[in-house]
This record gives C-alpha cells, sequence and structure tokens, in this order.
C-alpha cells in the first residue's frame, strides 16, 4: 500500500519536474528567438497605423543581407534581423516628461529633416533606425528623411531601401524621402554637410544609423528650440548593448565634454537646488553627434568644418564654434534616443600617409584611425583654442608633424566665420562654458608624456599586471603623466600613482592607487630629474629601456625625464 503510494507520488513528483523543465525551455527559446519582441512589434504594428511596410517586406528586405563576421558590424547583427522592426521600448525618461504639455509651434513652422548618413550598416539595423524614427515622430513634423550610402559594400542595399520606403510610404506623402549614394566612400563628416545641404526643412537633425528612437523623443527638443534659436540641442543618449541589443536608460547627470587632446568625455554634473532631472541642462558639447539644430544656424556656422575627414571630432568643433560665436547647447533629458555604443571601430580608415611622404617613422606606422583623428584634431586645435593650443600639441607631441596641406574643400575659413559672426576667443569657453578645462592643469607643474633618450615612460597592461616600461612616444595610447603640484604625485589618467616601495630590500618601482598623503608617492623635480621624496633616490634608466632608482647624479642623461608640458615654477 504504501509502495504504491510512494509510486505515484514519485510519477506526480516526476510529472510536475519534466513540465517545469519543459516550460523552461520554452521560455528560454522563446527570449531567444525574439518571439516575445515579435508578438509585441505584431500588437504595435496594429496600433500604429502610420507605419506601412508589411512583415514581409521587411523579411525581403533583411535576407539579403550579405554574411559577415561579428567583426565587420561590431554587434550582434543576427538578433538584429529577428528583432521585431519596431520594438517596445522601456520608458527611461522621467514620468514627470510623460505628463507635460510641450510648447510647440504650428507643423508648417517647424518641418525636421533628419540626416543619416551610413558606412557599412546592417541591413535590420538601418531599417529599424528608420521604421522607429517614422512611427515614433508626429507626422506633421517629419518632413523629410534623407538617408546617404556612404560607398557601403553592400551595394544593392540602397536601392532595395529606397524601393520599399517609397512604395510604403508613397500614399500619405510624408515624408520626403531623398536617397543618396556615394560611390566611393566620403566620410561621415562630408556625408552629413552633404545632407544638410539637400535638405529643405527649418531643423536639422543627425542621426546614426544604428539607433532607436524613444516615444516623444521630438516634441521635448523642439519646444527648447523653438523658445531659443540660439539653441542647438541633444537628447538624452540610451545605450544599446551591442550583443544583447537590450535598451537601457542612460545617465542624467553626465554632460559632454572634451579634454585638452580634444577627446571626447562625459563629465559629471551637479543638479542645482530643486533642479530635477527632467529638466533641460547646458552642456560644454553635444551627447556624442547626435544633435538638432535650426538649419538656418548650422547655415550661419558653415556646417561642419569639411576639412575633418572621414569620422571624427565634427561634433566637437561645432560645439566649440557655437558657444564662441553666440549659441548654446542644451541637452534635453525628456527627449530619449537609443544608440547602439560598440566596443571599436566597424569600419577601416582610409590610410592618412603614404610610405612617399616624408614624415617621422612613428607617425607613418600610425594605425589610419587613429592618424585620422589626430589630423581632426590638429584642425580643431589649429581653428579655435588660440594660444591654448600649446597644451594640445604637450598632450599630443606627434600632431605637431603631421602635414595640414589642406586640400581646397571649399572656402571654410575659421579667421572669417569668427569676423562674420563676431566670436569670442577660446579663453571664454574656459571661463563660462567649460571651467574643468582650467582645472585641467591649474594644480599641475608638468603634463603629457614624459620621456626619456627618446622613448617615453609607459604602462602596459591592466591591473593587477601592470607592467611600467619605456616605449614609442608616438604610439597615440602611450602614457599621459599628471606631476601635481602640491602631493607630489606622479600620476596617470587611470589614477595610478608610480611609488616607491621603500620597506624592500632594494626600493623598488611599483604602480599603485593614488592616495592622499602616501609619502611613498611624493616625487620632487629637480631640473629634469625626478627624485623620490622618502628615500632620495632618482629615477634612472641606465640599461636600454629598464628602468629602476639610483642614486641622483646631477647631468646624468640615464636620469633625465622630460615632460611633454612643463608649467613655469
Ligand atoms: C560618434 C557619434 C557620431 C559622430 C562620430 C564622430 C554618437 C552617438 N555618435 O560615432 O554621431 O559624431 O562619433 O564623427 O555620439 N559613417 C559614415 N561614413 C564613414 C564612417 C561612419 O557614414 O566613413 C557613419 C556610421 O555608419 C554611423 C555614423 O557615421 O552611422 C557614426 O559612426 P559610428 O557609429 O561608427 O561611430 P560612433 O558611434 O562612435
Ligand atoms: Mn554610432
Amino acid at each position: 500500500m504504501s509502495g504504491s503510494l510512494h509510486r505515484r507520488l514519485r510519477c506526480c513528483l516526476l510529472g510536475i519536474m519534466t513540465l517545469l523543465a519543459m516550460q523552461f525551455v520554452i521560455l528560454v527559446l522563446v527570449v531567444r528567438l525574439g518571439l516575445i519582441d515579435e508578438l509585441i512589434s505584431r500588437r504595435l504594428l496594429l496600433q500604429q497605423q502610420q507605419l506601412s511596410l508589411h512583415q514581409h517586406e521587411w523579411q525581403d528586405f533583411v535576407t539579403h543581407t550579405p554574411d559577415q563576421p561579428h567583426a565587420f558590424y561590431q554587434y550582434n547583427r543576427q538578433l538584429s534581423d529577428n528583432l521585431a522592426a519596431v520594438r517596445l521600448l522601456p520608458t527611461t525618461r522621467h514620468e514627470s516628461c510623460n505628463r507635460r504639455r510641450y510648447a510647440l509651434p504650428h507643423a508648417s513652422l517647424a518641418k525636421l529633416s533628419v540626416v543619416i548618413s551610413f558606412h557599412n550598416e546592417a541591413r535590420s539595423m538601418l531599417l529599424r533606425t528608420i521604421l522607429t524614427l517614422i512611427s515614433r515622430t508626429p507626422q506633421e513634423y517629419l518632413h523629410e528623411l534623407i538617408v546617404i550610402d556612404d560607398g557601403s559594400e553592400d551595394v544593392g542595399l540602397l536601392a532595395s531601401l529606397e524601393r520599399h520606403l517609397t512604395a510604403a510610404y508613397a500614399e500619405r506623402g510624408r515624408p520626403r524621402l531623398i536617397f543618396s549614394r556615394n560611390l566611393n566612400r566620403k566620410g561621415l563628416i562630408w556625408s552629413r554637410n552633404e545632407g544638410a545641404r539637400l535638405a529643405s526643412g527649418h531643423y536639422l537633425l543627425f542621426l546614426d544609423s544604428h539607433c532607436e528612437v524613444n516615444d516623444g523623443w521630438l516634441e521635448p527638443l523642439l519646444e527648447r528650440l523653438t523658445l531659443n534659436s540660439r539653441l542647438a540641442v541633444s537628447p538624452l543618449l540610451d545605450p544599446i548593448e551591442p550583443e544583447t541589443l537590450s535598451y537601457m536608460a542612460g545617465n542624467e547627470l553626465l554632460k559632454g565634454g572634451f579634454d585638452w587632446s580634444l577627446h571626447f568625455h562625459w563629465l559629471p554634473r551637479v543638479l542645482a537646488d530643486k533642479e530635477t532631472l527632467a529638466q533641460p541642462y547646458t552642456s560644454p558639447v553635444f551627447a556624442g553627434g547626435i544633435l538638432m539644430i535650426s538649419r538656418e544656424s548650422f547655415r550661419k556656422l558653415h556646417g561642419f568644418n569639411p576639412h575633418l575627414e572621414i569620422w571624427g571630432g565634427e561634433s566637437i568643433e561645432l560645439a566649440i564654434k557655437l558657444w564662441l560665436c553666440g549659441g548654446q547647447i542644451e541637452i534635453v533629458p525628456c527627449s530619449r534616443i537609443g544608440h547602439i555604443f560598440r566596443a571599436a571601430h566597424a569600419f577601416e580608415f582610409p590610410p592618412q600617409y603614404d610610405q612617399e611622404q616624408e614624415l617621422e617613422q612613428e607617425l607613418q606606422q600610425l594605425g589610419s584611425a587613429q592618424a585620422t583623428y589626430l589630423r581632426n584634431s590638429k584642425i580643431i586645435a589649429e581653428s579655435w583654442l588660440d594660444e591654448y593650443k600649446y597644451l594640445f600639441y604637450a598632450l599630443k607631441p606627434s600632431a605637431r608633424e603631421i602635414p595640414l596641406n589642406l586640400r581646397p574643400v571649399s572656402t571654410y575659413d575659421p579667421a572669417q566665420i569668427k569676423a562674420e559672426l563676431k566670436c569670442q576667443p577660446f579663453d571664454w569657453l574656459m571661463r563660462h562654458v567649460s571651467p574643468e578645462l582650467r582645472l585641467q592643469h591649474a594644480n599641475l607643474s608638468a603634463l603629457g608624456t614624459l620621456r626619456n633618450a627618446g622613448r617615453c615612460l609607459h604602462v602596459a597592461g591592466t591591473v593587477p599586471q601592470l607592467q611600467l616600461l619605456l616605449t614609442s612616444c608616438h604610439s597615440l595610447q602611450v602614457t599621459q603623466w599628471h606631476l601635481h603640484h602640491e602631493s607630489g604625485q606622479l600620476s596617470t589618467e587611470q589614477r595610478l600613482c608610480l611609488a616607491v616601495d621603500a620597506a624592500a630590500k632594494q626600493p623598488q618601482l611599483s604602480l599603485e592607487p593614488c592616495r592622499a598623503g602616501q609619502t611613498g608617492q611624493h616625487w620632487l623635480r629637480r631640473n629634469t630629474q625626478l627624485q623620490h621624496a622618502r628615500t632620495h633616490l632618482c629615477l634612472d634608466n641606465p640599461l636600454k629601456d629598464q628602468l629602476l632608482l639610483s642614486r641622483c647624479r646631477p647631468h646624468a642623461v640615464s636620469q633625465s625625464f622630460q615632460f611633454a608640458l612643463e608649467m613655469e615654477a
């Protein structure tokens, strides 16, 4: 009796477990195959009458994607292909943004032209960007969409896109669709300028080709722009994870900034008294390159600097130019646009220098991406930094060797723009917009690369496997050092400090997290020597590329270390 009860119980339990396991497998499958998204999107498709492209057309377009390895896109292309054309996205903005009514101008006075330039974007990703934009933008404001194929390898893509979109939106006549293809790649900056040239709306929005606008993205931006004609705005960018394509909330406590090497950085900001997370806030530069500006302001500023090539720096230049010449920049957190932030460039950069050019060897060997960015940065420094450009060259000494030989691509001339628009000198920006630029060197007695006999002191590897060595000064990743005025700390950008372990039998050089009041991290500058305060020993490179500490010997070449930039005492 009890035996059969046992058996039945075991059977029952086994049954339940099998059922649970099956449910789990089904759940995993549903999630993996994006079926949930599919279901949601079907509902969405029914709800959103504006979206006129049918599921089979999406499939037809996407299945012609050429097969490429992961590195080609730097995100999960298969997953993108299987996700819905338009996904339901989480609401990431502050809930008060949903309740607000935005003061908008009549649509006939606020026509929007969206410019998307792409190079080698996956079909599903590009189409999702476009369809999401069309379905989440009030029809009456979305005047036109300008899509520029910047020499992509998938040669059939643009024509096919044009066919599908034109068929889908012809009836309602909106948005106006403009397609243009660069047979040879001309770069993002040229293409965005071209897009702006083709545009006819009142406002321009520059968008990357792997974005998903979130609900209600336009109204908060438009409201700000119509309140203040000197303004240009960015939405708050929500990151989309490249592998899972999950849509996450961006951070409202960050603004856009740059350092003296003209690299973009997110900077922390502090909320003022009573300021809420939903309020627009000023920012030294745009949230990356996704920005909205009146076409008239963009024209007055002569657009993006056409001397900048391929990729990089154009939105920083536009920001500097805008601030100095009477404009303002805001990030508007009630407007959300998702963007895939990729870990690495998905495309090659055309070589900047040919072997014939007389250049320092290291510069010649610089990767094309680095060389392009360095050249673009040099153009910006030369155009706008005035007497502060020495700080740029201190951090990027190899930029000095870059020949600019600007091709006469246009009449673009910063000096003329400054005169035309009565622009302020760069110093004004440091005083009123980017005080952090001033702080970046106020408490330093030296900064930049640290050179001994033509080689530079460099930290290789990551914690805990750090290595201190001497390397070529022209590699762009070479460590930039900061010698702090008061603490005597010699630190890297990662806040690692050069220290000496005095307890060991032989004092040893080491790298440790910078901490206030650590005497082991205190260095003294004696002419070109670096003397450790506690042990009185000097940094030395007696045998080629071997760093150690030894008794200080004035005039010893192996103990002479030059910073790229030394402040006057
Ligand atoms: C960032 C900006 C981007 C732009 C760029 C610097 C964000 C979210 N994005 O891009 O707006 O300011 O930095 O220039 O901050 N592309 C071309 N032709 C090329 C190379 C790229 O059309 O030769 C397209 C590309 O397909 C993409 C866009 O340009 O749509 C930006 O390139 P990215 O997405 O690879 O680089 P990202 O996101 O760092
Ligand atoms: Mn991008």
